[in-house]
């Protein structure tokens, strides 16, 4: 096997009216209180920190749907991180820090216009409870944390209000795991794509390694480049209350340490999204701490030496 990129790059996305709540603007200095440069220096990383990156001006835009807020907000957030993803995907792993998860729109955009440059295909793994499938027409709490999904994998209605998609990814490539909200509308629309979808209950009878391990076969069959976006709310409220969006049932502590584990063994993620983290709801940044101890295990932390690519 290849030797790890040994580089990676911290990028600041304190973007917050994607949410229902504010405060996630917050996320990406809880996430640096918490210790993240530090957990991946031990590891053996060299780390950049970019610092926060934020949007210049906000266009003016108007969606008739008269529930969508914040969409100008968004659609700058998009165009930027879009940019400052494909330019940080070459040669060093970029770790997004949100922000909420409004902000995969842009991340996802960028190394999947990195990808196609580099003539691989990008794949997607969605950590989360909600499938955020919403298009800007069917969204009706407005928040539009709710739509990127259907924004990257290309789903018409984003003419003209978020930026045209150098390469948008394709659904057969895009695997979600922990869902256990989904709104009617995203449900109809989840049935006419080929996006694979395991809802807890999948977890529950299958157990999440034999899930994951199916998706990332495919990906390194096809040498793919691996995003993953890790929602805060993938996880358990019990143990993740600083999150706007809690929903019961979600990953235990086990189950969630287990799939960054295995995402490490198999040697493909190029790229991680750390969202929808609110630190004005956590309790003494214990959901900080648990984000950066979960990338450690993406990264390599491990109890005991194992052979490589044991997923
Ligand atoms: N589907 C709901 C909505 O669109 C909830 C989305 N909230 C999230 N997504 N936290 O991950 O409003
Ligand atoms: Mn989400
Ligand atoms: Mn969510
Ligand atoms: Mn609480």
């Amino acid at each position: 096997t290849e030797p790890r990129n040994t580089r990676c790059t911290l990028i600041g996305a304190p973007i917050q009216v994607g949410a229902g709540h504010l405060g996630c603007e917050m996320g990406p200095s809880a996430l640096r209180t918490a210790g993240l440069r530090a957990a991946l220096e031990e590891l053996g990383y060299r780390v950049s920190d970019l610092g926060n990156v934020v949007p210049a001006d906000i266009p003016d835009l108007r969606h008739p749907n008269g529930a969508v807020h914040h969409l100008a907000d968004m659609a700058a957030w998009t165009e930027l991180l879009a940019e400052v993803a494909y330019r940080e995907s070459e040669g060093a792993m970029p770790i997004f820090l949100g922000g909420d998860h409004a902000l995969s729109a842009g991340t996802v955009a960028g190394v999947a216009r990195r990808a196609a440059e580099a003539g691989r295909p990008l794949f997607v793994l969605w950590l989360d409870a909600h499938t955020d499938f919403h298009t800007l027409e069917t969204t009706q709490s407005g928040n539009l944390h709710g739509v990127p999904m259907a924004y990257f994998t290309g789903h018409e209605g984003f003419e003209g209000y978020l930026p045209p998609l150098a390469a948008p990814v394709d659904p057969a490539r895009v695997c979600m795991i922990g869902i256990r909200s989904v709104d009617p509308a995203e449900r109809e629309a989840l049935a006419r794509t080929a996006i694979t979808v395991h809802d807890m209950r999948m977890i529950d009878e299958h157990g999440v390694g034999v899930l994951l391990r199916s998706f990332l076969e495919k990906v390194a069959a096809e040498d793919g480049m691996l995003h993953v976006s890790l929602d805060v709310d993938f996880l358990d409220p019990d143990i993740a209350p600083g999150v706007g969006t809690t929903v019961p049932g979600g990953a235990t502590f086990r189950e969630a340490h287990l799939v960054m584990e295995m995402l490490h063994d198999s040697g493909l993620v190029t790229s991680l999204d750390l969202v929808e983290l609110n630190p004005f709801l956590d309790e003494r940044g214990r959901t900080a701490r648990l984000l950066v101890d979960l990338t450690g295990s993406l990264m390599g932390r491990r109890v005991l030496d194992r052979p490589t690519r044991s997923f």
